[in-house]
């Protein structure tokens, strides 16, 4: 058994993990933890935003864990919101206002190519030996729809619709969106390597 804390505060993004993860791993989101802190997110990458908050909670734990950073990045929007997903209408980190500014940039634009990725920062070691740092990322192309449809997931969900699907994934249950998901891609490739450990 593989126990790791997760550092996130976000439960949809725990809840999503939470369903694709065998029994052969105990994941511990910070809030069960006892760990309450805002993670800092300074940087222009997704790569270093997640390396920033496994680093804090290794700091805090000294124990196995990871982080995830995810964004929407949209091509006629020069991959914008992308690292600033979060907070893209502004420090409210409001879901309906980042759609809103979201929909209104892309206008009528005919290209509405976008993806979601993931990175994964993995701290991986012990207290004697030292942590090793590993990465996954994970991507899932889609386009962003004219307006919103659905009421289920979070954050950009009623917007996006993964190629392969007429659905957005706010109109998909968790199941179904875990089939296409960015998320379940970097995930799957985490549990790989640590079930070769
Ligand atoms: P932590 O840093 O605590 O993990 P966060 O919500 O700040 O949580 P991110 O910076 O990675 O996480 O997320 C950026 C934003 O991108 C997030 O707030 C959502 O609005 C959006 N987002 C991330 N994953 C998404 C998904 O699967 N579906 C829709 N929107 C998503």
């Amino acid at each position: 058994m593989h126990t790791l804390i997760f550092a996130t505060n976000n439960q949809n993004k725990v809840d999503e993990i939470q369903s694709l993860v065998g029994a052969d791993f105990n994941i511990i989101p910070l809030k069960t933890a006892g760990i309450n802190i805002d993670i800092p997110e300074p940087h222009d990458t997704l790569q270093e935003n997640a390396a920033e908050k496994a680093n804090t909670i290794l700091n805090i734990t000294n124990q196995n864990c990871f982080s995830e950073d995810t964004g929407l990045e949209i091509l006629a929007l020069q991959g914008a919101p992308g690292v600033k997903s979060a907070r893209y209408a502004g420090e409210g980190r409001d879901f309906q206002a980042n759609i809103d500014k979201v929909l209104s940039n892309l206008g009528t634009t005919e290209n509405r190519n976008a993806q979601f990725r993931t990175v994964i920062c993995l701290k991986w070691g012990n207290e004697k030996e030292g942590f090793q740092t590993h990465y996954f990322e994970g991507i899932c192309k889609g386009n962003i729809a004219t307006e919103m449809h659905g009421e289920k997931g979070f954050g950009y969900d009623p917007i996006f619709i993964p190629e392969g699907s007429t659905k957005s994934f706010a109109q998909m249950t968790m199941e179904e969106k875990n089939q296409y998901s960015h998320r379940q891609k970097a995930v799957t490739k985490l549990f790989e390597f640590l079930r070769s450990k």
